[in-house]
C-alpha cells in the first residue's frame, strides 16, 4: 500500500574529485488532497498525497538527487513540504519553510522540489504551513549510504515505523482554538498512531458508524520477524505535542543512529523519542518464538491520558495480536531518567566529527517562556513570539525587498540574551510580550552557540520539554543541564570531544541545553520548537546566515507578499 512512486531513476555522471560516481535522480509526483482517512478506526479529514495517508516514502541513496512534483489539488489551502533533515547545501529555497523559503504554493498550483540527499540516514518529510502535519502530512525519508560504503553494524532485515499522537479534531478547529480568546485546548490525543493506524476505543463514543473498529484502516501495524534474525527498526517522531517512549515487549534493543548520525551503540529496552528525531535500533528476534510481541509508545512529559500506541512484533503469522498486555512506560515525569538517557547518546568514535578548534564567535541565549498578547496565550524567546510574514524571508533578504512590519509585529532584529536575573522558577512576572517577524542575522564561517533557557510557564511549577529543530545544520549537542545557565561554571561541564551531531535536541523542564553549530550553509534557516502547537504560537526563532553569499533564487519560491513587486533583472 505504500510503495515509493517512482517515475524515473535516471542515471546522471557527477564528476567527483578524484574518481566518477554514478548519482541517481529519483523522481516522484506527488497530487496533494484532502481525503477521507480512519487511521484509529475513526473516520476524519486528512491532507493525502495520491490519495494515500500517510503520505508515500522516499528512499534514495545518498549523493542522489530526490526531485518531487507537487501538484496542490486542495481547493482552498495553500501547502510546502519540508525535508527534515536534510541539510539543503547550495539549495536553501528547496527546505519547505512556508514565507521562510518560499510563497506556499497556491491551490491548483505546483512546485517541484530539487535537492541532493547528503548524509545517509532516518529522515522524514512533513508539512510546513500552518498545522499541516498534523493533518496527517508526512513520510518517511531513508537516505542509504553509497554501495562501497560498509556500516559499523550489521543486520539482516529492516522496518521502519513513524510514531504520531492523533485527535478527532480537524487541524482548523485545532489552529482557531489555539487563537481563541478565551484559549480553546485541543486537550490531550485521541490515539496514538505507529505507520498511520492505532485504535481509538470505540465504545468511547456515541452510536453510529464514525468509529468501526473493523475498519482495515485501522488494523495494526504488522512487523514480521524470523526468529534468531537481527534487524535494524528505524524510529522517528512527527508528534504534534508529546514526547513518546517506545517499547519493543521481550526485546532490548541496541541504538545506533541518531537523526542521520551514528552513535555509539547503547543498549536499552526503552527508547525516548521527542517530536522531531529519528534513530535506529537493532535487536535480535531471540524471544520465544512461538507468540506475537507488542511494540508500543507511550507519552511522557505530559500525564498520559491516552492509550498506548501499539503495533506487532510478529513471530508467527498465524497467531495475531499478542495477548499481553500494552508495553507499560517509565513514570510520565522522571525526567531525571529522560535526561540520563539523553547524555548516552555519543558520536561512533570511528564517526567524530571534531569541533571547531575555537570557542564560540557568536552566543545566542533563548529564554522559553509562555506569555500572552492581547490576551492570546504565546510563547516567545528571549520576550519575542515569533510570527511569519507574508513574504519568504530568504528572496526579501537575498534582494533587499523591504518588508512592513504589520499588524503590529516587530521587524527588529531580536536580541542575543535575555534580562539577567530571570526568575525561571517563577511564571513570567509580565506575561504580555510582542509578536515579531524579526530574523538573526549571521556572518559566515562562525562558532555559534545556541544556550537554550527553559523556564516555567504561565502555570506555578510546570515548565514544559521543547525539543528544538534546526533546518539547513546539524547541531552538536555540547550539554544538558538543570536552572540556569551560568557561563563561567557550566561551559566547564560540557563535552568537546564526541558530542552527537542531531538536527533536534530536547530542552527539559527547568533546565537548560547547549548546541553548537559552524556557520557553513548560507541561507535562511528556521530554528523552532518541533511541537506543532508551540511554533504556531510563537515559538521559534529565524537564523538568516550568510546572507551575502547566498545564490540566486529561483523566481517560482516567489509571488507572495513583497516579493509580488520583485522583476527578476
Ligand atoms: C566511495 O566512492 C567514492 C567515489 O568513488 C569515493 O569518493 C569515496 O571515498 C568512497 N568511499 C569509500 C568508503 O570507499
Ligand atoms: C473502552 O471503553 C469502555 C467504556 O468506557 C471500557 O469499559 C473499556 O475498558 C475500554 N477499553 C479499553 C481497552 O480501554
Ligand atoms: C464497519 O466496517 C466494516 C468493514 O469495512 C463494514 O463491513 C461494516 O459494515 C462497518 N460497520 C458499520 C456499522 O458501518
Ligand atoms: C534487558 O536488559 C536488562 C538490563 O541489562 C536485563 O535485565 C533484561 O533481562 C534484558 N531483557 C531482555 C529481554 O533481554
Ligand atoms: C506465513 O508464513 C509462512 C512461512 O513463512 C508462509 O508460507 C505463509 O504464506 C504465511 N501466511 C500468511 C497468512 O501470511
Ligand atoms: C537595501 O535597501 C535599503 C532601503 O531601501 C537601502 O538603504 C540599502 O542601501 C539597500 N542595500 C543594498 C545592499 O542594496
Ligand atoms: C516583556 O515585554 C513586556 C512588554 O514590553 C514587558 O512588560 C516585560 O517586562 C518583558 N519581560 C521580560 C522578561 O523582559
Ligand atoms: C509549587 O511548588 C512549591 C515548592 O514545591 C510549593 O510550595 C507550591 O505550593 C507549589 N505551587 C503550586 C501552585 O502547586
Ligand atoms: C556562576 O558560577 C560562578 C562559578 O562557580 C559563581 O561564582 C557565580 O556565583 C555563579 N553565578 C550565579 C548567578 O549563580
Ligand atoms: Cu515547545
Amino acid at each position: 500500500m505504500r510503495k515509493p512512486q517512482l517515475l524515473v531513476a535516471a542515471l546522471v555522471l557527477l564528476a567527483a574529485t578524484s574518481s566518477l560516481v554514478y548519482a541517481k535522480v529519483v523522481e516522484y509526483e506527488w497530487v496533494v488532497d484532502y481525503a477521507w482517512a480512519a487511521p484509529d478506526c475513526v473516520e476524519k479529514q486528512v491532507i493525502s498525497i495520491n490519495g494515500e495517508f500517510p503520505g508515500p516514502n522516499i528512499r534514495s541513496v545518498a549523493g542522489d538527487t530526490v526531485r518531487v512534483h507537487v501538484i496542490n489539488r486542495m481547493p482552498t489551502e495553500a501547502v510546502v513540504i519540508h525535508w527534515h533533515g536534510m541539510l539543503q547545501t547550495g539549495t536553501p529555497w528547496e527546505d519547505g519553510a512556508a514565507y521562510v523559503s518560499q510563497c506556499p504554493i497556491d491551490p491548483e498550483d505546483e512546485y517541484t522540489y530539487d535537492f541532493v540527499t547528503e548524509n545517509a540516514g532516518t529522515y522524514f518529510w512533513h508539512g510546513h504551513y500552518g498545522m499541516q502535519r498534523a493533518a496527517g502530512f508526512y513520510g518517511q525519508l531513508i537516505v542509504d549510504p553509497p554501495e562501497n560504503f560498509t556500516e559499523p553494524f550489521k543486520y539482516d532485515g529492516e522496518h521502519s515505523i513513524v510514531l504520531n499522537d492523533w485527535w478527532h479534531a480537524s487541524m482548523i478547529d485545532q489552529q482557531l482554538g489555539l487563537f481563541s480568546v478565551p484559549f480553546r485546548w485541543v486537550g490531550e490525543p485521541q490515539s496514538l498512531l505507529i505507520e498511520g493506524r492505532g485504535r481509538y476505543n470505540c465504545s468511547l463514543m456515541a452510536g453510529g458508524s464514525a468509529c468501526n473498529a473493523t475498519r482495515e484502516s485501522c488494523k495494526l501495524h504488522v512487523m514480521p520477524v524470523e526468529a534468531g534474525k537481527t534487524y535494524r527498526l528505524r524510529i522517528a517522531s512527527v508528534a504534534s505535542l508529546g514526547s513518546f517512549n517506545f517499547i519493543l515487549e521481550g526485546h532490548n534493543f541496541t541504538v545506533v543512529e541518531a537523526d542521520g548520525h551514528y552513535v555509539e551503540p547503547v543498549t536499552m529496552s526503552d527508547i525516548d523519542v521527542y517530536s522531531g528525531e529519528s534513530y535506529s535500533v537493532l535487536f535480535t528476534a531471540n524471544a520465544d518464538s512461538s507468540r506475537n510481541y507488542w511494540a508500543g509508545f507511550n507519552v511522557r512529559g505530559r500525564d498520559p491520558k491516552t492509550l498506548t500506541g501499539l503495533a506487532v512484533l510478529q513471530y508467527v503469522n498465524t497467531s495475531g495480536e499478542p495477548s499481553t498486555p500494552a508495553p507499560v512506560s517509565p513514570r510520565w515525569n522522571d525526567y531525571a531518567y529522560s535526561v540520563a538517557k539523553a547524555r548516552q547518546y555519543l558520536a561512533r568514535k570511528e564517526f567524530i566529527v571534531p569541533l571547531p578548534q575555537r570557542g564560540p564567535d557568536r552566543q545566542i541565549f533563548l529564554l522559553n517562556t509562555q506569555n500572552r498578547v492581547n490576551g492570546r496565550l504565546k510563547w516567545a524567546l528571549n520576550n519575542v513570539s515569533f510570527v511569519p510574514t507574508a513574504t519568504p524571508a530568504l528572496a526579501a533578504l537575498k534582494y533587499n525587498i523591504t518588508v512592513e512590519a504589520h499588524g503590529g509585529h516587530s521587524s527588529a532584529t531580536p536580541p542575543d540574551y535575555f534580562q539577567e536575573g530571570y526568575d525561571i522558577m517563577k511564571p513570567p512576572p509580565y506575561p504580555e510580550t510582542v509578536q515579531g517577524s524579526g530574523v538573526y542575522e549571521l556572518k559566515g564561517d562562525q562558532v555559534v552557540d545556541i544556550i537554550l533557557q527553559n523556564a516555567c510557564s504561565l502555570t506555578a511549577n510546570v515548565s514544559e520539554v521543547h525539543p528544538w529543530h534546526l533546518h539547513g545544520h546539524d547541531f552538536w549537542i555540547l550539554g544538558y543541564g538543570d536552572g540556569v545557565f551560568n557561563a563561567s561554571k557550566d561551559y566547564a561541564s560540557l563535552n568537546y570531544y564526541n558530542p552527537p551531531l542531531r538536527n533536534t535536541a530536547p530542552l527539559f523542564p527547568f533546565g537548560w541545553t547547549v548546541l553548537r553549530f559552524v556557520t557553513d550553509n548560507p541561507g535562511v534557516w528556521p530554528f523552532h520548537c518541533h511541537i506543532e502547537s508551540h511554533f504556531h504560537m510563537g515559538m521559534g526563532v529565524i537564523f538568516a546566515e550568510s546572507v551575502d553569499k547566498l545564490p540566486d533564487v529561483p523566481t517560482d519560491t516567489m509571488g507572495c507578499g513583497a516579493t509580488k513587486f520583485y522583476r527578476s533583472p
